[in-house]
């Protein structure tokens, strides 16, 4: 068995709502408070992690966070039973309502920033838990996302966890979504490619006008002291403030890579040619190979709404690779030219699989948010809790879970209702037994939802 980059997709949660919460992210602006299908929401997701296994891609699962987490309402004032907390929160405050109900744990892309095992100082593959402090419905994942982590890849001799850097605005941290690695193979010493929005206290720096930036430079450089990477192994690069504006309020939405390859638009980052420069300096003899889209062939607006570049780029057994995309990259006229461009001109990119992940993706999250990518080699992989990987038995016994326990219909004005919070907590109780995550929610822990 090779050292392999696996997959953990984040399980979408009992309760998938559209609420509006991430200004700066075009389709959950567009989307605010449109009737959601979480039982569908689970099944399109499901249904990726399924077809990547029976490809032979490693595939592992992420469970979802509790939701509602009552403690937060209670935190900010809302006393009495739970039934009472929720009807007193839905009553007076319906949007810190839908903050504390929001799934958006199912973007396992912004999980945490990981370093394999070849690139770090001790040997071991790091997790750093994202902060997310840029969005209040986000900022309260770390906790139990920390948990999570630690359940499925327990710390020993293998694995190594930090918590989130501290919530303040100078160490905003959204995880795996602006970091890419490039390498020869997996199991080499690779290049960690950092993409920050800002930085956090330098007030002269170029920086969006519009949207925030969510991620600083900061934070990239305090997750390269943690895990031990060398500089001579890193590349930190600012994303352009201009196309945050347009709506890429993630580097995922305008660049992905994997081995030697840089999948990205020509407007993804400042002073790209020295960006490329340093990777390929840093890469020595690997050569870097860029398949870069010029904006005649698709804008930044289209690749916004199509995610073309919030792909999977994944390694076949010929080293050809095949780009995950989602649908809306076959419905949008100029995005799926360049796709049958792309697959005429025999580069690197071979094959395009489509998904339809339509629920994800009206929230602003597309195949590559789904996924937190980490590189493990064979005895690594044997040290991850074995009740997360996808296959046949998981993928039925996952399915007849979510018949079992998810709606197919949720709008705004369902979040008051108590038996939705019976439901998601009794699922949730349910899913820990099946993915043997023991303790990982409040809820486990106290009599208190
Ligand atoms: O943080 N959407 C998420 C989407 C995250 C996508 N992830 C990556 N690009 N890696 C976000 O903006 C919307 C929730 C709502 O509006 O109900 C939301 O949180």
């Amino acid at each position: 068995m090779p050292t392999v980059e696996a997959n953990f997709d984040g399980l979408v949660g009992p309760t998938h709502n559209y609420a509006g919460l991430s200004y700066g992210n075009i389709a959950s602006q567009s989307n605010t408070k449109a009737s959601s299908n979480p039982k569908l929401a689970a099944k399109q997701g499901l249904k990726k992690m399924k077809a990547l296994a029976d490809r032979g891609f490693k595939q592992g699962i992420l469970a979802p966070q509790q939701r509602p987490d009552l403690r937060i309402l209670r935190d900010l004032g809302f006393g009495g039973s739970d039934a009472q907390v929720l009807s007193r929160a839905a009553r007076k405050a319906p949007e810190l309502l839908a903050n504390v109900y929001s799934a958006s744990s199912m973007w396992t892309a912004n999980a945490a920033t990981v370093s394999p095992s070849a690139d770090t100082a001790d040997g071991r593959v790091h997790f750093s838990v994202a902060n997310l402090n840029a969005k209040f419905h986000r900022s309260i994942e770390h906790p139990t996302t920390l948990n999570i982590l630690r359940a499925t890849f327990p710390a020993d001799q293998h694995f190594a966890h930090h918590a989130a850097l501290p919530a303040v605005a100078q160490f905003g941290d959204e995880g795996a979504a602006n970091h890419n690695r490039l390498c020869r193979d997996y199991g080499s010493r690779g290049v960690e490619f950092f993409v920050y929005g800002r930085e956090g206290l330098n007030e002269q720096a170029a920086a969006p006008s519009r949207y925030p930036a969510r991620h600083t430079r900061e934070a990239c450089e305090a997750i390269v002291r943690r895990h031990g990477l060398s500089q001579d192994n890193v590349v930190l690069a600012q994303q352009s403030p201009e196309i945050i504006d347009a709506g890429v309020f993630h580097n995922d939405v305008i660049a992905v890579s994997n081995r030697n390859v840089l999948f990205a638009h020509e407007a993804a980052f400042v002073d790209s040619p020295a960006v490329m420069a340093e990777l390929q300096e840093k890469l020595g003899e690997t050569p870097l190979r860029c398949v870069t889209v010029h904006h005649d062939q698709v804008s930044v607006a289209d690749a916004v709404r199509s995610y073309l570049f919030n792909s999977q780029l994944l390694s076949l057994d010929d080293d050809s690779m095949l780009l995950v995309v989602p649908q809306e990259c076959r419905e949008i006229a100029s995005v799926s030219a360049y796709l049958d461009d792309l697959l005429a001109s025999k580069g690197p990119i071979r094959a395009v699989e489509v998904f339809d992940l339509k629920q994800s993706m009206q929230n602003g999250g597309g195949p590559a948010c789904l996924r937190l990518r980490v590189v493990l080699t064979e005895r690594e992989q044997q040290a991850v809790n074995s009740a997360v990987w996808m296959n046949e038995e998981r993928f039925h016994q996952l399915n007849e879970w979510v018949d079992r326990h998810y709606r197919d219909k949720l709008t705004q004005a369902d979040l008051a209702d108590p038996l939705l919070l019976t439901e998601s907590l009794t699922a949730l109780d349910e899913l820990a037994g099946i993915l043997n995550l023991p303790s990982i929610y409040p809820f486990q822990q106290s009599s208190s939802g």
